[in-house]
């Protein structure tokens, strides 16, 4: 019977069954608040939960808040860093040693034995001084140097026009670097008059002349000779470094001339400079040259000693730079 039925009964003094349903009727009631009680607590547990799952999802909130603000203020203290980049290009023919040389600068970890015939242009980057311009700012100046594979005259001299060069390097070499017949994964070199003398017909005045223009002059007037694997030279001759360098450059008179001339005529500065990419000799100098009239005396880090300037160290060629011809100084 429904409560409120029992309720009508219990009242109803004359009803027989009111003594049995007033009975009911309060164990009913009981229930009833029983399972009234029961809902109210477990709804305000719930409502308990539900507030401190908020109030601890709140205080995550604001953690994070805060964080961002940290991470913001410390973005903001942040020293800017604009990068000042300056291009090189390099030349020369397949296999002259393009790549070991500017990998022997800018990545010295490589094994400049195993360095790959270069199959598409590439650059490599080198961080060579960082500038406090103040107010917490950084110029970090940055050498580009731009690699091509063998016999790509027409891409540099694009590029020289398209980019901002600021110098040139030429590599010819005195050695035919082939696979070693007894190892099909080593490189041997050698000596070879032939070898050179093909890249000076190669190199003759009007192939010289193409990288020379007013155009290229406005943004690229230094221009670098390299006479790279010398090595192999004093292995053949097995003569003193300065007999070598001197050989070298015999070899090589007629493009030398070329450029000593192309270089008044577009007051291009030209410098020559002997070694090997193998043994690292010249390889400083070569370095030192790429930043001579390239990198402004600004950007300099002061705290750092700097080899001397190619124009300096003209007086005093001793036996380290006596691989270096200054010329149009
Ligand atoms: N002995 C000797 N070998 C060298 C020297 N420089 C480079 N080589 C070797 O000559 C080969 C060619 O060198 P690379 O640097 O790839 O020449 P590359 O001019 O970049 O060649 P391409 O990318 O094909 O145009 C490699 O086997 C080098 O190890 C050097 O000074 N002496
Ligand atoms: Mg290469």
């Amino acid at each position: 019977m429904p409560p409120l039925a029992m309720l009508v009964a219990a009242a109803d003094p004359l009803s027989n069954v009111h003594a049995e349903n007033l009975k009911a009727f309060a164990l009913g009631l009981g229930a009833l608040v029983i399972v009234l009680v029961a809902v109210v607590a477990v709804l305000a547990y719930l409502l308990v939960v539900t507030r401190r799952t908020l109030v601890a999802k709140e205080e995550e909130l604001r953690d994070k808040e805060e964080e961002l603000r940290d991470k913001d203020t410390k973005l903001k203290k942040r020293p800017e860093i604009l990068v000042k980049p300056y291009h090189i290009a390099t030349i020369g023919y397949t296999s002259c040693g393009k790549t070991a040389l500017t990998l022997k600068w800018t990545n010295p970890l490589i094994d400049i034995s195993l360095v790959p015939p270069t199959v598409n242009p590439r650059e490599y980057e080198k961080l060579v001084s960082t500038q406090d311009v103040g107010d917490g700012n950084f110029f970090f100046h940055t050498y580009v140097i731009h690699d091509y594979p063998g016999e790509e005259k027409s891409a540099v001299r694009d590029a020289m026009q398209a980019l901002d060069i600021k110098a040139l390097l030429l590599v010819v070499d005195v050695a035919k670097t082939e696979t070693d017949p007894n190892d099909s994964t080593k490189q041997v070199s050698k000596f070879s008059k032939a070898h050179v003398e093909n890249q000076v017909k190669k190199w003759n005045f009007d192939a010289l002349e193409f990288l020379f223009s007013q155009e290229i002059q406005k943004k690229c007037n230094k221009y670098i000779l390299f006479i790279n694997k010398i090595d192999t030279l004093q292995k053949e001759f097995r003569e003193s470094d300065e007999e070598t360098d001197k050989r070298a450059q015999e070899l090589y008179k007629d493009v030398i001339e070329s450029l000593q001339f192309l270089g008044k005529k577009f007051g291009a500065t030209i410098r020559v400079v002997t070694g090997s990419a193998q043994t690292g000799r010249g390889c400083p100098e070569l370095y030192k040259e790429l930043l001579t009239d390239i990198l402004p005396e600004a950007a300099r880090d002061k705290s750092l000693q700097y080899i001397p300037d190619a124009k300096d160290a003209k007086a005093s060629l001793g036996p380290r730079d006596s691989n270096m011809i200054p010329i149009n100084l």
